[in-house]
């Protein structure tokens, strides 16, 4: 080979190794809880779905610990909406600032159990959910879940509204949850996951609420939390989504590819995450929690104290949607 076609085809292979590489780019994929949680083995599962289905042509990149967004979960929904973040999976509450209709899951006793959340979102209210998602510039592709949120504290044993006076209690991202416990009789403080644990710690904080999975993993025990009710005021959805412009640059194929994928990972996340629940409990009483199950009456007390909420909060989240989830859980 001469020498000018030797330089000819080692530039034609550095272009389309430049080419390949372009092509190949990952996506990032955002999530505040890492793969030792039911949340972060939700991305993971479907990182790994989309390597094998596509045969490593998509490849996913899972950010935990909301990283990309300097720990501000709340910011999650805008920086995906910009193109800065290319996907999530991320919880209802973390993204209800942007999108005021995810408040709906956050109604203290809107569900009562798993059928109810079911019913919620895999019906007509769901497909309401999605819409008023993609109407604020995001495509959602499926559900998965966190999981029903129950009340720990380092003070006392939790039964009524009562025992809640006063105490400082550690709330996420929305102002829902400001009024929810503001009406309880508590001190609720606004603060991301990051800043949770410290607070607790040094005991800034009294309290907080989080799924079981969260409570167990973190180890929520170690920094002081000896009490915790089970009282299943509300559960966070998650929802996988991706970036507009993101969204618009895969083929029909590839979009309904990482749809299909998204659904099973939600699918297998939702389901393993539930099936671990009565162990998880079983872990935490087996490290000293004393755990404190509501009677009927008991948790009655509790939604009637809350039950103002609502006429405030729907027209926020919606009539039309609180109506379609109300008939859904209704149904079961
Ligand atoms: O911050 C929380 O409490 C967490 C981890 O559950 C969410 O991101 C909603």
């Amino acid at each position: 080979m001469k020498l000018s076609r030797c330089f000819t085809a080692l530039a034609a292979a550095a272009a389309l190794t430049t080419a390949f590489t372009v092509q190949a780019r990952e996506y990032s994929v955002s999530t505040v809880l890492s793969d030792a949680f039911p949340w972060g083995q939700a991305a993971t599962k479907w990182a790994e779905l989309v390597k094998e289905r596509s045969e490593g042509r998509i490849t996913l990149r899972v950010y935990d610990n909301a990283q990309l967004v300097a720990g501000d979960q709340t910011k999650e929904f805008s920086a995906m909406r910009s193109g800065l973040i290319d996907m999530a999976v991320g919880s209802t509450i973390n993204w209800s600032p942007q999108v005021p209709e995810l408040n709906l899951f956050s109604l203290p006793f809107l569900m009562a159990d798993n059928a109810d959340i079911d019913a919620i979102t895999q019906g007509e209210a769901g497909q309401m959910v999605f819409k008023a998602i993609e109407k604020r510039g995001v495509v959602p592709l499926a559900w998965g879940e966190n999981g029903f949120r129950e009340l720990s504290n380092s003070k006392q044993p939790i039964r009524t509204p009562n025992d809640l006076k006063g105490m400082k209690i550690r709330v996420v991202g929305s102002p829902l949850f400001q009024d929810t416990f503001s009406t309880l009789g508590a001190n609720p403080t606004q603060m991301s996951w990051a800043d949770a644990k410290p607070a607790l710690t040094t005991g800034a904080v009294d309290g907080q609420e989080n799924p079981l999975s969260v409570f167990d993993v973190s180890r929520i025990d170690q920094v002081d939390q000896k009490y915790l009710t089970l009282w299943h005021y509300m559960a966070d959805p998650l929802i996988f989504a991706v970036s507009p412009n993101v969204w618009k640059g895969f083929s029909a194929e590839d979009q309904a590819l990482l749809k299909q994928a998204a659904y099973d990972a939600g699918r297998w996340e939702i389901e393993s995450s539930r099936a671990a629940e009565a162990q998880r409990l079983a872990s935490i009483r087996s490290r000293g929690v004393e755990v404190t199950e509501l009677s009927a009456d008991e948790r009655q007390a509790f939604i009637d104290a809350t039950a103002p909420l609502y006429q405030k909060w729907e027209k926020r989240i919606g009539v039309e949607l609180l109506k379609a989830a109300r008939n859904a859980a209704a149904a079961q």
